[in-house]
């Protein structure tokens, strides 16, 4: 089979659901040049800079600063109870389409584009990432907000076609590890999961140079690297990700066999299955979310009980600052 090209993942007839589920499962990818109107790519990077400007302020809870030495990025979660709306950020990621196929490939519940990112990259001569796939399994949506036409300016690209390879490495790395099905994320063994190894085989890797507004889709099993970006030049991207369950995985979740997040969309892409909440993955799903919930309850009750034998003489003055306490939580 001939390597694909840019032109095969990319889709001519704008966002046609069947068009963009072929593109998905053959190759991992769907690119949608200019899919964003002009006034809403307007809106969208005024919204852009609107987010990152409140990374760095510790009382805006709904924005974090991500990226560590590497990055300054901005995460923006949608889903905070305390969370303004942006109207376009909501237009473009929530969009009728997207949630119809994220309830197809990534099944419910999920979260649905709830963590947005915003993210300004400046060249220093470097790839913006190398080609790995991501540690949990999730459908991300990325938007150009300026063109990216040429090499060196830090286009995003893809290995078409890797994610049965990504999926059997992650596997392999899986089953040596894990105890009863399972792998505590965030224990220093989590961190040995092998993502950035290229494997035998890889397809070469593919780069999206296209205009401003331009929409790609892709399962992030694909091997997938920020390209090349030349100094003096900067990159600004939007970009949503949608996780299978109700949660973030954190320290010390169970990531295990029987879920989706072990699944990482296969079932859909070889037979089409739409993912059931009765399923054994749903019921094992549903195991994990209420024990973690229970945990939480546990520990704040736990915490509240020892308040009250600790200080028993302040108990009704203290119990009363304990709660408004926990209920920040
Ligand atoms: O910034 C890039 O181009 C790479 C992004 C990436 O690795 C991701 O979104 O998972
Ligand atoms: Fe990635």
């Amino acid at each position: 089979m001939n390597a694909a090209t840019l032109e095969d993942i990319t889709l001519k007839n704008g966002f046609q659901e069947e068009d963009v589920e072929r593109a998905l499962r053959k190759f991992g990818v769907a690119v949608l040049p200019s899919w964003v109107s002009q006034p809403n790519l307007d809106n969208l990077r005024a919204e852009w800079e609107h987010i990152r400007s409140l990374r760095n302020k510790d009382e805006v809870a709904y924005v974090r600063k991500v990226g560590g030495d590497i990055a300054d990025y901005a995460a923006f979660d949608r889903g905070s109870v305390t969370a303004p709306t942006f109207e376009t950020v909501d237009k473009v990621f929530a969009d009728d389409k997207i949630v119809q196929l994220t309830e197809k490939i990534v099944g419910r519940p999920c979260m649905l584009n709830t963590e947005i990112y915003a993210t300004h990259d400046i060249g220093t001569g470097k790839e913006v990432a190398p080609s790995h796939f991501d540690k949990t399994w999730n459908l991300k949506f990325m938007v150009y907000l300026e063109d990216i036409l040429e090499t060196g300016r830090g286009a995003f690209g893809v290995h078409p076609g890797s994610a049965p390879l990504a999926r059997q490495q992650f596997r392999a790395w899986f089953s040596q590890l894990e105890h009863n099905g399972t792998i505590t994320v965030g224990v220093p063994e989590f961190y040995t999961m092998n993502n950035e190894v290229l494997p035998e085989g890889l397809p070469p890797f593919v780069e999206i140079l296209a205009p401003a507004g331009s929409l790609i889709i892709f399962n992030t099993d694909v091997f997938h690297r920020g390209s090349f970006l030349k100094e003096g030049c900067e990159r600004k991207i939007m970009r949503a990700h949608t996780y299978p369950g109700t949660r973030l995985l954190g320290f010390g979740d169970k990531l295990s066999k029987r879920t989706r997040q072990w699944e990482r969309g296969e079932k859909w892409e070889i037979s089409g299955a739409a993912y059931s909440q009765f399923s054994e993955q749903g019921i094992v799903e549903l195991y994990y979310d209420l024990r973690h919930k229970f945990t939480k309850h546990l520990s704040v009750g736990k915490h509240f009980a020892g308040k009250m034998f600790t200080i028993p003489n302040r108990v009704l003055t203290k119990s009363a600052a304990v709660v408004s306490r926990i209920s920040k939580r």
